[in-house]
């Protein structure tokens, strides 16, 4: 429902609650649509608040009655929750409310998914299921009796007791409210076990329907590799008898991290060879390890106010990053992450929607679940780590962990522990999260007498959140090489504190080529022309060689979009030898021969003053691929034939580097060949990625029909494989049609639009097919804009999160910003929108 005026809520203006809790109780009759929830709670006035107004969250609940210690009482009730008149000693709260599962289409609260019951309290859904201090630094041990006829009942923390047609669990760790779940269903689990550090046996369970029973081993192995991790690397344990994964179908996100009960969206748990990609499986093992990384950054230490967001998303990426980077390739993983993060997390920081990783203010929290605040602040822990040293580091986290388990935490205390384990001020390094924008640091060089010296100049362009940025504090790894491809001088972080600085390195022999920003030291954007070609063939670091590669594609992108140039030779030839250097990793080398995405192109365009044809973009990229293909035509074969694993599938990482190079390859053939060998590899893959892979290529070939049809006949029982057969015909759709492809992929009968994975296989395929997307009718536009009107009412969280495909509108010609202009328009104009979409749209619209 539009709330009139649209609170926004401030960091400045936070005070503790009234209320301490210290147990709550909570039972559930079970009923889709009147389920009853009995809560029982013990409140104290908190000595550390001065403000006692009892106010308890509440939202669509049917108060059925209330109670303080055992006397009926009567509460002011409003929209957003109860106020009542309390005792100024420690009471229980009683109360009786009604909810209606079946009814919950926002995915948020107590719903039912393919008949089965689950929750998503993070961050405000708790509200849904009772009344209550609904707010991260309310933390209480929670016993919860679940009643209702199903085989599977499960909830928080250890089991206590169970009977025919109920369950009962307590959980002894304080939590807030946004950690409770709650599952109940005809389940069937698959069971492992661990023993911790601490000699403690684990009963692991991940519990799917029936049917998915043969997806499960991948994932329960993720999550043993991941409790083993967080022993090893950071001396973490678990801490309960029990942990749970379950699969649901209907998830806004990719998983909840509930302590003991992790809720996973189906696509981020459940995988086979024969229907996930190796791509699934690395994000599966991803996940699995990022919410049980929660379990200590997050659960057992946790957020004061969702302001501090950051504090357990930032840190807990990073945790899982390094968790890949140990389980995989280091180069690897950290080249897609800074993939990703330019992919995603630069256009916010470079348009209407920037804010800060720790946000000063918000109307709907669920629009601060962003690319800034987990990716971003990923990346300022990483610098902080690089800053102090891994030695330093480590105190720092154990100091962190030491004390402040069982806290709801601030910025200010995780920066404290560094600051006093280390001796640093980090008062300027704060201001990575709290300022917005994405510096740009513009280099140049001299070298005189045997000395060279690098001059740094460091800029953050104002923006919606952050009006005059100041200088940052960017750790700039640097390595410098010799005219004749030897390193000169290994890598060095140089600290840049001050808007302009140089750094001399005396005693060389002749003038260097610097390799700059190593590793992708900071999450910046370097304005510096050194000679690419040559670090593609010397640099000894694996990032920034694939970084040379990276920008030599971009100009010569730029070259021909601009000016009609050829294809770089430079980037052509570069590419060949590493393609078919067999001393380099599989993996690498399929990423070397990447492009930068479209859209990012498009920047590019932008703020080198030219506006952005999304056409010509297009036509280029397709034109240097086909350059390369051309230039390899005759060692195509063998390179593909080179790739191909003779040993059963495993995902692991040597196998999903071989596949992924061959699969790069099979995209050049298809080029030379019109699709024969795709076709070859379709017929006989007995794997997804392979099968995947080659209907994409198929389609591009324009012959993908017969394959389409042939994957729907053999998959159209299994969800998360027509997810793909969804998205894979938008993304590989030409431009003209991609509008139409989608449109008419909501006509078929399996388009569920309600269900999440499948409206975002669909319509996020054509948000991010940015030619189709842009197509110059203003059909994707319109299409994009129709859907989220229809969405929202019934799921405001996943529409408002698809709005940010129009955050880059104003880098475009006149006539698409102005059919932009009109669909934002006509979507904030829709009667009744959501708060979430209604915080989105206007901050997009403000650009
Ligand atoms: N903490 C959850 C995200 C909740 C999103 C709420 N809109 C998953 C994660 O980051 O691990
Ligand atoms: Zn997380």
């Amino acid at each position: 429902m539009r709330d009139a005026s649209p609170q926004t809520i401030y960091l400045e203006d936070y005070t503790p609650f009234g209320y301490t809790v210290q147990e709550v109780h909570l039972t559930f009759d079970l009923a889709p649509s009147a389920t009853r929830v009995t809560s029982r709670i013990r409140f104290a006035p908190n000595p550390q608040a001065t403000d006692k107004t009892f106010f308890l969250h509440g939202e669509n609940l049917s108060l059925i009655s209330a109670k303080i210690d055992g006397e009926p009482v009567t509460p002011t009730l409003s929209e957003d929750g109860l106020t009542c008149d309390v005792p100024n000693m420690p009471f229980v709260w009683e109360a009786e409310v009604q909810i209606d599962p079946a009814a919950n289409t926002a995915l948020e609260g107590l719903y039912l998914s393919n008949g089965m019951y689950c929750t998503q309290c993070e961050a405000e859904g708790f509200r849904k299921i009772t009344y209550y201090p609904d707010r991260p630094d309310v933390m209480s041990t929670f016993t919860v009796r679940i009643n209702g006829p199903h085989a599977t009942l499960l909830s928080n923390g250890n089991p206590v007791a169970s009977g025919e047609g109920w369950a009962e669990w307590h959980d002894p760790w304080p939590k807030p409210a946004y950690l409770f779940a709650l599952v109940a269903g005809e389940l069937i689990a698959h069971r492992d076990t661990f023993t911790t550090m601490e000699g403690r046996k684990v009963d692991l369970a991940l519990y799917v329907r029936p049917g998915d029973e043969g997806k499960c081993a991948f994932g329960m192995q993720a999550l043993k590799d991941s409790m083993k991790w967080d022993e090893d690397v950071y001396g973490r344990a678990y801490d309960l008898d029990v942990f749970n994964i379950v699969a649901v179908d209907d998830f806004n996100m990719g998983a909840m991290e509930n302590k003991g009960l992790n809720i996973f969206n189906a696509s981020a748990v459940l995988a086979s060879p024969e229907t996930s990609t190796d791509t699934n499986f690395e994000r599966i093992e991803a996940i699995i390890a990022h919410e049980y990384f929660h379990n200590w950054t997050g659960n057992r230490i946790t957020c004061r106010d969702w302001f501090q967001l950051c504090l357990k998303e930032g840190l807990t990426v990073f945790r899982d990053s390094q968790f890949t980077a140990d389980m995989r390739s280091e180069p690897v993983k950290r080249i897609s992450d800074v993939i990703d993060l330019r992919g995603r997390q630069f256009p916010e920081d470079q348009g209407p929607l920037a804010h800060p990783v720790r946000p000063e203010s918000f109307q709907e929290i669920n629009n601060f679940y962003t690319a800034t605040v987990y990716e971003k602040g990923a990346e300022v822990i990483r610098m902080l780590k690089t800053l102090v040293g891994d030695a330093a580091y480590a105190k720092a986290l154990d100091l962190y962990f030491d004390r402040h388990d069982g806290q709801a935490c601030t910025i200010e205390d995780w920066l404290a522990v560094f600051a006093e384990a280390t001796g640093r001020d980090l008062a300027q390094f704060k201001r990575w999260y709290s300022q917005a924008g994405t510096p740009r640091v513009a280099v140049s060089d001299s070298f005189e007498n045997g000395t060279y010296a690098l001059n740094f100049t460091q800029s953050t362009p104002p923006s919606a959140t952050t009006a005059d940025p100041q200088p940052q504090v960017i750790p700039m790894a640097v390595g410098l090489i010799g005219p004749n491809g030897d390193e000169v001088m290994p890598t060095q972080v140089l600290e840049l504190t001050q808007t302009s600085q140089t750094f001399s390195f005396p005693g060389l022999a002749a003038k260097p080529v610097p390799s700059i920003l190593r590793g992708f030291s900071a999450p910046i954007v370097l304005d510096h022309t050194p000679d690419h070609a040559f670090l593609l063939a010397h640099d000894t670091d694996p990032f920034n060689r694939w970084e040379a590669a990276r920008n030599l594609a971009r100009a010569s992108l730029m070259a021909t979009i601009v000016k009609g140039a050829a294809p770089d030779q430079a980037w052509l030839s570069g590419i060949e030898k590493v393609l078919l250097d067999d001393s380099l990793d599989p993996a690498y080398r399929a990423l070397m021969a990447g492009l930068p995405g479209q859209s990012e192109l498009a920047a590019e365009m932008h703020r080198s003053g030219h506006t952005p044809d999304p056409d010509a973009i297009w036509v280029a990229v397709n034109a240097l691929k086909q350059a390369l293909s051309d230039r390899m035509r005759d060692g195509l074969s063998a390179l593909y034939a080179a790739q191909q694993v003779s040993a059963p599938y495993a995902p692991d990482a040597t196998q999903s580097g071989m596949r992924a190079l061959g699969n790069t390859v099979l995209s050049l053939i298809t080029r030379q060949d019109g699709g024969d060998q795709a076709q070859v590899q379709y017929d006989t893959a007995d794997n997804m990625t392979q099968q995947l892979s080659a209907l994409a290529n198929l389609i591009r070939a324009g012959r993908g029909d017969a394959a389409l049809a042939q994957f729907e006949a053999q998959w159209k029982d299994d969800r998360l494989v027509m997810d793909k057969w969804f998205g894979l015909q938008v993304i590989e759709a030409k431009p003209d049609d991609a509008a139409d492809t989608a449109k008419a992929l909501t006509r078929h009968a399996a388009f569920n639009w309600k269900n999440p994975n499948r409206f975002r296989a669909t319509l996020g395929a054509l948000a991010g097919h940015h030619a189709g997307f842009h197509a110059k009718d203003g059909s994707g536009y319109t299409m994009l804009a129709d859907w989220l009107i229809t969405l929202d009412p019934v799921n405001p969280q996943t529409t408002a999160r698809m709005c940010s495909a129009f955050q880059t509108w104003r880098r475009y010609d006149a006539i698409r910003q102005s059919m932009i202009g009109k669909e934002l328009d006509r979507i904030a104009a829709t009667p009744n929108l959501s708060r979430d979409t209604t915080e989105m749209i206007t901050r997009i619209r403000e650009a």
